[in-house]
């Protein structure tokens, strides 16, 4: 299975994100959630829960994503003070009316054009990557076309680098992962 095969290429971080067409729903979701979780448990791998404020505790999960359209993060932050906390940024618009400052990270993107996620805000490039940086004090992890041809790119900024579909869609998890930290 994919996640096995990338824990051996040497991800550092899993985010369950079980969204889109053809996402599982209900019971199967988390059951789904309860075997990564497993995993993740077993090679100390750090377990985040995308959006799913519900399953966050049944999940044992480390930490919880957000996006923008996603509840409040200080709701968030009061429900889950030990949890690591991720909020998506898109734009320096965004910077500014978000409560960052709640957040233990920041997701960045699109760096690159992706087609992971219908309602990806516009691309904002290693340009506007690093400018998102310069602004904020927090980690930050880079998403969106993030592959094996432009992954360096995005390292030298100090970004973390988060990726689906090149890890995904590898008929080698576990060599691209390799490659992609290399
Ligand atoms: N947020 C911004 S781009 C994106 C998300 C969830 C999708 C990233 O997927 P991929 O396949 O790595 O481009
Ligand atoms: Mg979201």
């Amino acid at each position: 299975m994919v996640l096995q095969q990338a824990i051996n290429g040497g991800i550092t971080t899993f985010q369950f994100r079980e969204k889109g067409k053809n996402a599982l729903s209900g019971q199967a979701k988390i059951e789904l959630g309860h075997r990564l979780r497993r995993i993740c448990k077993d090679y100390g791998i750090p377990f985040f829960v995308n959006d799913d404020i519900e399953i966050v505790r049944e999940l044992e999960a480390d930490g919880v994503h957000i996006g923008q359209d996603d509840s409040d993060i200080r709701e968030i932050r009061e429900m889950f003070p030990e949890l690591l906390i991720g909020l998506s940024i898109s734009t320096t618009e965004e910077l500014h009316v978000s409560r960052w400052d709640l957040a233990d990270y920041l997701g960045v993107g699109p760096v690159f054009k992706t087609s992971s996620k219908d309602d990806a805000k516009e691309v904002i490039g290693i340009e506007g990557l690093r400018f998102i940086q310069e602004q904020v004090p927090l980690p930050v992890v880079a998403i969106g076309g993030i592959d094996e041809s432009n992954a360096q790119q995005v390292r030298q900024t100090g970004a973390g680098v988060s990726v689906i579909s090149a890890i995904s869609r590898s008929e080698q998890p576990n060599e691209t992962v390799k490659r992609l930290k290399k």
